[in-house]
């Protein structure tokens, strides 16, 4: 048996149940009547407007997003694709849950946010993306890195900040990036990834119009995922402005969980329909459960594809929940216990396993050797990170462009440090 095995707490509302090792963190209050195996297809939102609201059709006068379904139709989803989906979501929640408890073990530094609850946005979205296609994260980013396939190896032993990480421990938990999978980074200052990429959606429209690099699948897409209280900061704005303006292969999703931190979104935004700022700039605007990855799903392929034949970005909002505090430090204490509820009887994996099980595309027993797959995949990550050795102490100076006087690897190639008496007056560089 592994030193760290994985024992998983049940689903859904696995904040409060915490599992052997994790030090108290939030009270969250379970549904036990309600768990979990609600239908889907809720038609209105907290906000009382109805989900999958579209607005594009007035714009374009085409087919709306997501208008292709019907809340009984959506249950097109191959077996194939219905279990990769699942795997993914598991994966996510076990990887997190795993990451809560070696936290609270001292393995890993700094603040580290989770995503429990909001698994199937990534899912939805990254499942349906190419290696060539890029995303881009917020500081809540180890399920957005496992989604776009980088090894959950590598993404632990990042957190436990050692040299196997794909950042070779020097990124840690706000700063996944792996060149490989084009997932172009996560990102401590909230808002700093939306130029990142709608500057690799601008580099994906280069290569194709001036370079003549065409690929004859289409453009390279870019999936931006960002909060619901970034979209208060002007970088959201200048960027859908220019992606529309230059009709970018870039989706930006907002995942609306309800909070920034401890500020609720209601209270902090003026319209907080995020989706209606879309068309405001031109471009389409949608709505979506981001409770339930099938309906993701759907509406993520229209605007993939809109991306990729070159008709322009997409501005979608997820709304989602995040089933624990803001960071692990976060005693959670602003949320109402009802409103935790509510969303922890709409586990999204709970949800998926619900939707298989009634349309026969997998057994129960198919689904726990699934789980259980993961389980050893976690297991494995963590006796990977725990066993990998620190990076050398030369690594530190590595990649910093600026060299301070009195700072850095000498002529004799040891390390030197001076004091570079900053406060004298400009360091020379
Ligand atoms: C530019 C900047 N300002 C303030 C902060 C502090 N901060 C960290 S997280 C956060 C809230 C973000 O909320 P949201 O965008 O909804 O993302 P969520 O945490 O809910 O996923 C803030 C204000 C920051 N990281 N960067
Ligand atoms: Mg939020």
């Amino acid at each position: 048996m592994s030193t760290f095995a994985a024992v998983r707490t049940p689903w859904p509302a696995l904040v409060g149940a915490r599992s052997a090792g994790e030090k108290p963190c939030a009270p969250f209050v379970s549904c036990p009547a309600a768990h979990g195996l609600h239908r889907t297809h809720v038609r209105s939102t907290r906000l009382g407007r109805p989900l999958l609201a579209v607005s594009s059709d007035v714009l374009s006068g085409k087919k709306p997003l997501g208008s292709n379904s019907s809340p009984s139709d959506h249950a097109v989803v191959r077996r194939e694709e219905a279990l990769v989906l699942y795997e993914d979501m598991v994966l996510g929640r076990v990887f997190e849950d795993m990451c809560a408890q070696m936290y609270y073990r001292g393995k890993m530094f700094g603040f580290v946010h989770l995503y429990n609850g909001q698994e199937a946005v990534s899912t939805g979205f990254i499942k349906l993306l190419e290696t060539r296609d890029s995303v881009v994260s917020t500081y809540r980013d180890h399920v957005h890195a496992l989604s776009k396939g980088v090894p959950a190896g590598a993404v632990m032993a990042e957190l436990f900040g050692k040299a196997t990480g794909c950042c070779r421990g020097q990124g840690g938990s706000m700063h996944m990036f792996s060149a490989p999978h084009n997932l172009l980074g996560g990102f401590a200052f909230i808002g700093e990834g939306i130029p990142v990429a709608t500057g690799a959606a601008f580099s994906s429209k280069y290569r194709h119009e001036v370079l003549k690099e065409s690929n004859p699948n289409g453009l390279d897409v870019t999936v931006a995922f960002f909060g619901d209280g970034t979209c208060n900061n002007g970088q959201f704005f200048e960027c859908l402005n220019m992606a529309q303006l230059w009709k970018l292969p870039i989706v930006f999703v907002v995942e609306n969980n309800l909070w920034a931190i401890g500020m609720s979104h209601l209270r902090a935004t003026s319209d907080p329909e995020i989706w209606k700022k879309g068309p405001a700039f031109g471009m389409p605007g949608v709505h979506v459960d981001g409770m339930d990855v099938l309906k993701v799903r759907e509406v993520a392929m229209e605007a993939i594809g809109r991306a990729r034949s070159g008709e322009g970005p997409t501005l979608v909002e997820c709304e989602t929940y995040r089933f624990r505090g803001h960071s692990l430090a976060d005693p959670d204490e602003l949320r109402k216990p009802d409103e935790k509820a509510h969303y922890a009887a709409r586990d999204p994996i709970m949800t998926l396993k619900k939707y298989i099980l009634e349309n026969s595309l997998a057994s129960e027993i198919e689904l726990k050797a699934i789980e259980k797959k993961i389980d050893e995949l976690i297991e494995d990550a963590v006796e990977f990170a725990d066993s990998s050795p620190h990076p050398p102490r030369s690594q530190l100076l590595e990649n910093v462009f600026a060299d301070p006087k009195g700072f850095g690897i000498g002529p004799d190639g040891k390390y030197r440090c001076e004091d570079p008496k900053f406060t004298e007056g400009t360091a020379q560089v």
